[in-house]
C-alpha cells in the first residue's frame, strides 16, 4: 500500500525490494532497521519509520496533499477511522486466511477464514452505500490502503460482483498509479498459496 502511496503522491523516494520469502527481512543489515523484521519500513534522513498506514500518513503530511486533508479535521479524521478499520479488519482478515498456509503448513482453508472474507468485504461495501470512495466524494489514504487489501484478496479469484458498490469502486482504482505494481505482489502471494493449498485458493 506504500508503494500505491507514493506514486500516487507523486514523491521520488528509492525503494529497495526486500524478498520476505527468501528471509531478506531476517538479515543483520535491515535488522538495525527494523528488529521487527516487517515491511514496509521508511528511513528519511535520521528517522525510521514501520507500520504502512503510519508511512502513508507521514508521506502524504509531507507532501500537504489532499489524499490526507490537513485542514479539515473531521475529513481526516474520517480518512483515520478508514485506516485503523484496514489495519485492524482487513489485515486481520487476510492473515488469518493466508498465515497458516504459509507458516504452519495448513492445506485447506478453515471456513472461518473464508467466512472472514466475505464479511470483510460486505462491510466494505456497506461503506461505500453512501459516497463515491471510501472517506467523502474523494480519493483518499483509505482508498488506497484499502485498495491494496482488496487487491490481495481479489487475486485469489474472488468475484466481487456480489459485493456491487465495492466492484464499482475496484473497477475506478485500477487505473490509479502503481496499480499494476502493487498487484505485482498480490499475485506472488496468490501463486505460493495456490502451490500450498490441496484444494482451490476461493471457492
Ligand atoms: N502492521 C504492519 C504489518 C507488517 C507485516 O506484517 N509485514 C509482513 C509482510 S505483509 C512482513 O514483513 N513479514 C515478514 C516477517 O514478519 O518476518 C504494517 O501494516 O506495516
Amino acid at each position: 500500500m506504500c508503494l500505491l502511496a507514493i506514486r500516487n503522491l507523486g514523491l521520488d523516494i528509492e525503494i529497495r525490494n526486500i524478498d520476505i520469502y527468501k528471509g531478506e527481512q531476517n538479515t543483520p543489515e535491515f535488522l538495525k532497521i527494523n528488529p521487527l523484521h516487517q515491511v514496509p519500513t521508511l528511513v528519511h534522513e535520521d528517522f525510521t519509520l514501520t507500520e504502512s498506514r503510519a508511512i502513508m500518513m507521514y508521506l502524504a503530511t509531507i507532501a500537504d496533499s489532499p489524499l490526507y486533508p490537513r485542514n479539515d479535521l473531521k475529513k481526516r479524521a474520517l480518512v483515520d477511522s478508514r485506516l485503523f478499520y484496514d489495519a485492524t479488519n482487513s489485515f486481520v482478515a487476510v492473515k488469518d486466511f493466508a498465515r497458516p498456509v504459509l507458516r504452519s503448513g495448513v492445506k485447506k482453508i478453515s471456513p472461518a477464514a473464508r467466512e472472514g472474507i466475505k464479511v470483510l468485504l460486505s462491510t466494505l461495501d456497506s461503506f461505500l452505500q453512501s459516497s463515491a470512495y471510501f472517506a467523502g466524494e474523494e480519493l483518499t489514504l483509505a482508498d488506497l490502503a484499502i485498495l491494496a487489501s482488496v487487491g490481495t484478496i481479489k487475486c485469489w479469484g474472488v468475484n466481487l460482483k456480489e459485493f456491487p458498490k465495492l466492484n464499482d469502486w475496484f473497477d475506478r482504482c485500477k487505473s490509479l498509479p502503481g496499480f499494476a505494481e502493487n498487484n505485482e505482489g498480490s499475485q506472488i502471494l496468490a501463486e505460493k498459496l495456490t502451490k500450498l493449498l490441496e484444494e482451490p485458493l476461493w471457492k
